[in-house]
Order: structure tokens, then sequence, then C-alpha cells
């Protein structure tokens, strides 16, 4: 078909659903620009769109609630007497998984970033105590340790947005990929969707190109199969994908109790909580309705439930989500083998956009247009069996979040030297309390790996500063 043609076809669909000003500056583009612009046109679902825009732009959408919300049944961290024999089968379990090289790691690494203001991906932010090594190599020589420990190949998916695809693939091949062999390192972009202004108008980033924003964490789950990683897995033999965000440098991608746990149980898609530090503290809570898990976020739950006290007078919702997940691939496949979709969220933003009457491009001051997200937790209501299973905070969650302040770089630290400290003392080190300590991920993942850790300090004075 010619350009002329497509762009009459464009043209009437978009005048059907009241975009049409997209084309308003089609007559001064070059051709290449023109094809560009009908290209990105033409992939949308423009009837779909239609139907969200009366939905969740020009207005927030309906929370439907489920009537009954009861707090999610949880494993606990520590194995309660009756469940020891339990725990121990799901270590032993999730450990052959790990050697038999049936578990990926996936990290989503597609978001903006912008709240903590750092110019690049946020995986290339440097996270460590000491040597300020970047996310992305933490969670690198994390894989590499695993690798060594297990005997197995963990190969690691990696999920990128048009914004930082680029520079995050550069990013590892300036690195050597981290000593990662590259053929076990699969990058893939996630979808995107309009940005649309709050009277659902889809705005423009240029003439000739439409505003999208990544479609949130949950694009995830249709990225992976259209992307060909599952695919990819399939013939490495992967059945378990270890999933995990890309702001928390002490993730503990390869924990034998998780991914056993969730194996025997014959879960799909599994979590990990921490117990909330206020009822009122802004993650999402994990409840239980008509038999299914699912994450309500903290803006949704209502404040009867936030705070609802049990018989003896403790707060009944507790389990905050970490955003830790082990999801089958078996149920990455069956949700794409239909047509399956995650509720939209909608977030007031900040777009710079092209100005209609002028040409000229804006950049908003406040908040300016809607973006849809779907998060990854909203698949979990359409799993069959979800276990959840609780996490210490300190040991695994010390988020990169802000520039400053609660998860922000010098929050996380602290929380990699301590966790780095608790662990060097249970092999007799004695550590000052206020001793700075860097321990990579090659010499230990987890407490138990410093036994065959050679050259370990016997004392860490106070001040000292140690990399290990
Ligand atoms: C998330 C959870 C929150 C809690 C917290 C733990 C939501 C809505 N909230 O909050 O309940 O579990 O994490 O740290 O998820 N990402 C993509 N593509 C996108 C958007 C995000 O890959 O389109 C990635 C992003 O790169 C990051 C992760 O998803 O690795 C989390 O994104 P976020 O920073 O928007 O989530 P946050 O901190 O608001």
């Amino acid at each position: 078909m010619t350009d002329s043609a497509r762009y009459q076809q464009v043209l009437s669909t978009l005048t059907q659903v009241g975009q049409e000003h997209l084309l308003h500056f089609y007559d001064q583009l070059d051709p290449a620009a023109q094809t560009q612009l009908l290209d990105q046109l033409e992939q949308q679902d423009w009837p779909q769109l239609a139907e969200l825009i009366e939905s969740h732009v020009k207005q927030s959408p309906e929370i439907g609630l489920p009537e009954s919300i009861e707090p999610a049944p949880y494993y606990p961290a520590a194995a309660p007497e009756q469940l020891t024999k339990k725990y121990d089968l799901a270590v032993k379990h999730g450990e052959e998984l790990l050697r038999a090289g049936k578990v990926a790691a996936f990290v989503v690494a597609g978001g903006q970033g912008t709240r903590l203001g750092w110019d690049g991906p946020k995986g290339t932010y440097p996270a460590t105590p000491i040597q300020r090594k970047p996310l992305f190599q933490v969670f690198a020589e994390t894989i590499i340790k695993a690798q060594r420990k297990y005997g197995s190949i963990i190969p690691w998916y990696i999920m990128t947005s048009p914004i930082n695809d680029e520079p995050t693939r550069a990013f590892f091949k300036e690195h050597n990929y981290f000593g990662l062999n590259p053929k076990d390192v699969m990058f893939f972009q996630q979808g995107t969707i309009p940005s649309f202004s709050t009277e659902g108008k889809a705005l423009l980033a240029s003439p000739g190109q439409m505003a999208t924003n990544p479609d949130g964490h949950g694009g995830s789950l249709r990225a992976l199969h259209v992307s060909g990683a599952i695919a990819d897995m399939e013939q490495r033999g992967i059945e378990q994908i270890s999933y995990f965000q890309v702001d928390n440098p002490l993730i503990n991608i390869t924990d034998p109790l998780f991914i056993g746990m969730h194996a025997i149980d014959g879960a799909q898609m599994s979590s990990k909580m921490v117990v909330k530090v206020a009822p009122d503290e802004k993650v999402g809570n994990f409840t239980l309705s008509d038999g299914r898990i699912m994450v309500i976020e903290y803006s949704d739950l209502p404040k009867e439930l936030e705070q609802k006290l049990d018989a003896d007078g403790k707060p009944m919702f507790i389990a905050g989500s970490i955003a830790i997940h082990i999801i089958g691939v078996n149920f990455v496949k069956q949700l794409n083998s239909g047509r399956f979709a995650l509720p939209y969220h909608r977030a007031i933003k900040k777009v710079p956009h092209v100005d209609l009457a002028t040409g000229e491009l804006v950049e908003p001051t406040e908040p300016n247009a809607v973006k849809l997200e779907t998060f990854v937790f909203d698949a979990l209501p359409l799993c069959q069996m979800s276990i959840v299973l609780e996490t210490i905070r300190e040991n695994e969650f010390g988020p990169i979040k802000n520039a400053e302040g609660v998860d922000s770089a010098v929050t996380s630290r602290q929380l990699q030297s301590q966790r780095a400290a608790r662990w060097l003392r249970t092999t007799g080190v004695e550590v000052a309390d206020d001793a700075v300590i860097e321990l990579s991920p090659l010499t230990a993942i987890a407490p138990e790996d410093l036994q065959q850790a050679e050259g370990l300090p016997q004392r860490i004075d106070p001040g000292q500063r140690t990399v290990l």
C-alpha cells in the first residue's frame, strides 16, 4: 500500500477515536519520518485504547475490590516445628533444580527511574558501599557465584524498554558482561503504550512521533513470550523464573527454599513478603479473596482493613510485597496461549510534548499526563496455586529508589554493609559496629559460603573499611 493510502486509512481510524491531531504535522515531515509515524500509529490497537481512554484516562478507574478480603496465608521465614521436614525438603528440591539448570534469573529493568535522578539505566547506578559497583554488576556476580556453587548455567534475562535498551546493552558490552558468558545473557524490550493528556488526547513527543511510556512491569509477562525468551528457556530446559527488580542489590536470586517451596506446592507464581514496618507502609498488601492470593496496593486497601487488628490486638494485614517472585515457565506460556489482560493502573506524570498550536516542545513543570501501566502481581489471582514466603527485610530488601532519605543509595549501602557484618560474625569474625564492609557476591551469596572463603580477617576494627 502506498503511504498516501495508508495515511487515509490511519486518518480514518484516528478520526473515529478522536485522535486525528496525531497527524497534525504530517505534511511537514520528510517522507521517511512520515512512514515512521504511520508505522507507529498503525501498531496501536485504537479501539482498545479508546475504551481505556474513557475508563482510565478521563477519569480514575473504578477499583473493583472483592467482597471478602482476608490476609494471605504465608510460610514464615523460619520453619515452624510442624513444617521443618517440609522446609528441609523444599531446600533440597530447590538446590536440585538449581543444579539441574532449571532456574533462570529475570530482572525487570525497563522503568524510567525518574525518582533517583540518575541519567542512565538504573542498573548502571553505583550501588555498593566501597567499590561503588553498579547494580548490574552486583546481579551478574551473584549469578556467577550461584553458577559456581551449583555447577550449572543460570541464564539471565534482562527486560529493558525503548528508553534504556541501547545504553543497557552497551554497558554490558563495555564491561565484558561482568564475567558472564554473553550467550547466557538475553536482553529484550517490553511493550509501550501512548501517554495521554488528562482530556484523553494522545501526546506527541515530536512532530513525527507519539509520546509513549513503558507498559509497566506487568508487561513482562507478554514480553517474555513475544521476545522469544520463553522459547529460549524451553530450549535450555528452564522451568522456573526468578523475578526481581533492578533497584535491590540485596536480592537473593537463587534461594533454594523459595524455589523449592514454590515447586513442591505446585505453584504457578509465588511471592516473597516482609512484615510491614507499620500498617500504613507504602507497599502492596498480600491478601486472600475467594481462595486466590492478590496484592492490593497500599492506596487501594480500605483504611479499616489496613488498621484491622486480630484477637491479640495485632495488625492483621502485615504482609508487604517487595516484588520478588518465582514464576513458572508453563504459567507464562499458558497466559500467552489465550488472551489475558492485566488491569491498567493510572498515574499522573510529567510528560514533555509538542504543543499543536506552536509546534514547540513543552517541558511541563507540573504533572500533566496520564500514564497507564500494568503490574506483574496482578497475575497472582490468575494462578490456581500461589504461595507467599516471608523473608527478613534486612537480609533481602535494600532498594535504591530515591536520591536521598528512605530507600536511597545511603540506606542501601548501610544495609549491604550491615548484612555483610552479620554474615561474617556467623563465621566467628569479630566485626566492629561502625565498620564499613563490602562483601563481593563472588565471595558469598549466603552466610554458609563464607566457610569456604579464604583470607578472611579475624577482626574488623571500628571505622575500618574492608572489601572482601
Ligand atoms: C514497587 C511495588 C511496591 C513494592 C516495591 C518494592 C508497584 C506498583 N509497586 O514499587 O509494592 O513491592 O516495588 O521495591 O509495583 N519496571 C519496568 N517497566 C516498567 C515499569 C517498571 O521494568 O514499565 C521495573 C523497574 O525498572 C523496576 C521495577 O519495575 O525494576 C519497579 O518499578 P517502580 O520503581 O516503578 O516500583 P516502585 O518502587 O514504585
